[in-house]
């Protein structure tokens, strides 16, 4: 190979490139990601050129307008600038055919935020090529979600202290962020990550290759989700530069295999760090468990590479470490049989087995009566799930609790107060589960909400006591300590960490306790409804038994 570069916080473990053996699982490994679909065709990555040359010039046109609005001269509102930065996997060069392009808007300093989501917004709503805008100002990173040419696109904007935005403009310097408004740092930091762990990889091919694998893996084995307590794909990001760095000269499948073998044996909370952690221009607190007793806490930190340094995985509980360290094993051994030619890739991206894994389950219940309110109900308890894992760790004879990284969403036509109950509760009768065949899922398009409403109005027009009640159900795995030889059968009492939960969910704001449901339960594997099992795939034996 060529020069090494050498980066990161120690010198590479080994400098030399691959062997032949190592060449050809690194070519079977791209033939397999081909036959999974994860990459787009060449038409499909220019027409995201295209896009993106668009949206340049629309940012520089919203700047543009502003200036003028606010009565700056034609050539000065001209050289104004503005750019448009992406970040996310089609930045990191590793997104798939139906991934997004999260983009950023720079702006100079006579842009205000409301700007962007007055004028901006609305010249998307002008373009023809626009399909849906969906403005979300409030979000801790404010954005506008669009479907630009049939693209989904994630709109964040960052106002710098700048009279204005050239296009050679690198968000590099940490000065930038100096006078900024707290939103726009946090906006910024997107970018500014991203483009670290490109700037700290030694080999950009083959860090994009390695990520690909490791990105489906962790997708199929359940482990892909930030809310939940796992990764998200920034951290699976670091994780891998990580390993590239400390061997700068392989290949691709040379370094999915030390990624499973190093991070099987990784010395957490040791941290996973891409470049050392600096101090920098603002009063905002860099991660340090020496100085901050809840950075202590972090049980497999991985910090960011951009100032200011922060963990992204902060929600991994003492449960979802355990499932991904079993995962990492189990990965190491498959790679370590492709490599002798024992198995092949498809092995690795085998499907979860959740759903098989275990003796208990709890289901986490939530349920409305309409799609909207739905919607954030669904959020809103999703994101405690992970403090629910946490409480139940303590319940002395579970050894582990182990969230799914999804809700499973379902509409059920109830025709009585005694259907929506049992519908809330989780047991489902049958002439409602038939009923609820025809609406299936939580509505996603604008088309299918105006469907669903109007199939709503249908049950519930005239009907007195007719009404399509909406549930999200949650799963959580349980693994029971096994009991002592000639000890009875154990108990197992979750009613405080339920409660506990139940309490903090409803003390949400737009909490309404008579349009709102929030159920826990627990059910034996015989009990899981046959929607979490794809089709055939359950066996015989686990017929329904509800109640
Ligand atoms: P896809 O290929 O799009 O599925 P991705 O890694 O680009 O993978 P996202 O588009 O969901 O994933 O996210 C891109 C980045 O946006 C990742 C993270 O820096 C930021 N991000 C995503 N979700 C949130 C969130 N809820 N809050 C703050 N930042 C977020
Ligand atoms: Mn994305
Ligand atoms: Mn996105």
């Amino acid at each position: 190979g060529g020069p090494t570069r050498s980066l990161g916080v120690t010198p590479p473990i080994a400098t030399n490139g691959p062997t032949p053996r190592e060449i050809e699982v690194t070519k079977t490994l791209v033939a397999e990601l081909e036959k999974q679909g994860v990459f787009e065709t060449d038409e499909e990555s220019k027409v995201r050129e295209v896009i993106l040359g668009k949206l340049d010039a629309m940012v520089k046109d919203f700047v543009y307008r502003v200036a003028i609005a606010n009565g700056m001269s034609e050539s000065l509102a001209r050289a104004a600038g503005g750019k448009i930065f992406t970040f996310g996997s089609y930045r990191l060069g590793v997104h798939g055919p139906g991934s997004d392009i999260d983009t950023l808007c720079v702006v100079p300093k006579h842009v205000q935020r409301e700007d962007f989501f007055t004028v901006f917004e609305g010249m998307l709503k002008d373009r023809e090529e626009v399909t849906e805008v969906a403005g979300v100002p409030t979000a801790h990173v404010p954005l506008i979600a669009a479907k630009f040419m049939n693209v989904d696109i994630d709109f964040t904007f960052a106002r710098l202290a700048l009279p204005r935005v050239e296009d050679n403009l690198s968000l590099e310097d940490d000065n930038l962020l100096r006078n900024l408004d707290e939103r726009d740092v946090r906006s910024l930091g997107g970018s500014r990550v991203t483009d670290g762990i490109l700037r700290l990889v030694p080999n950009i091919h083959v860090f994009r290759m390695a990520l690909r694998c490791i990105k489906l893996w962790a997708q199929r084995r359940a482990i892909y989700s930030n809310v939940m307590g796992f990764l998200g794909g920034v951290a699976w990001a670091m994780l891998t530069a990580r390993i590239c760095q400390l061997y700068p000269n392989e290949a691709a499948g040379a370094i999915v295999s030390r990624f499973f073998i190093i991070l099987y044996q990784w010395k957490w909370p040791q941290p996973v760090l891409l470049t050392q952690i600096e101090d920098g221009p603002l009063s905002v607190r860099v991660w340090n468990p020496k100085l901050y007793p809840s950075d202590r806490l972090h049980r497999m930190p991985i910090i960011t590479p951009a100032y200011p340094g922060m963990c992204s995985t902060h929600n991994v509980s003492q449960s979802t470490q355990m499932v991904m360290t079993s995962e990492f094993k189990r990965a190491a051994e498959v790679v370590d049989r492709v490599i002798i030619g024992k198995t092949d890739w498809s092995e690795l991206f085998a499907k979860h087995d959740f759903f098989f894994k275990y003796k208990y389950y709890l289901q986490v219940i939530a349920s409305s009566g309409s799609a909207d309110l739905q919607l954030k109900w669904h959020g809103t308890v999703e994101s405690k799930i992970r403090q629910l894992v946490m409480k139940l760790e303590l319940v002395p004879t579970i050894m582990c609790a182990h969230p799914f990284i999804k809700g499973f969403d379902q509409v059920s036509e109830c025709h009585n107060d005694h259907e929506v109950r049992l519908v809330a509760t989780g047991d489902i009768p049958d002439e409602v589960a038939q009923r609820t065949q025809k609406v299936a899922a939580l509505p996603e398009t604008e088309e299918a909400k105006a469907a669903a409403a109007e199939e709503a109005a249908k049950v519930t027009d005239g009907k007195e006591g007719h009404r399509m009640i909406y549930t999200t159900t949650f799963y959580i795995g349980l693994s029971i300590e096994p009991k002592l030889p000639g000890e009875g059968a154990r108990k197992l009492d979750i009613s405080y960490p339920t409660a506990e939960f139940t309490g903090k969910v409803k003390q949400w704001e737009q909490y309404d306790e008579a349009s709102m449901g929030i159920v826990v339960r627990h059910i034996k594997w015989l009990q899981l409804p046959g929607y979490v099992f794809d089709g055939g795939e359950r066996p015989a034996a686990a017929s329904k038994v509800n109640g």
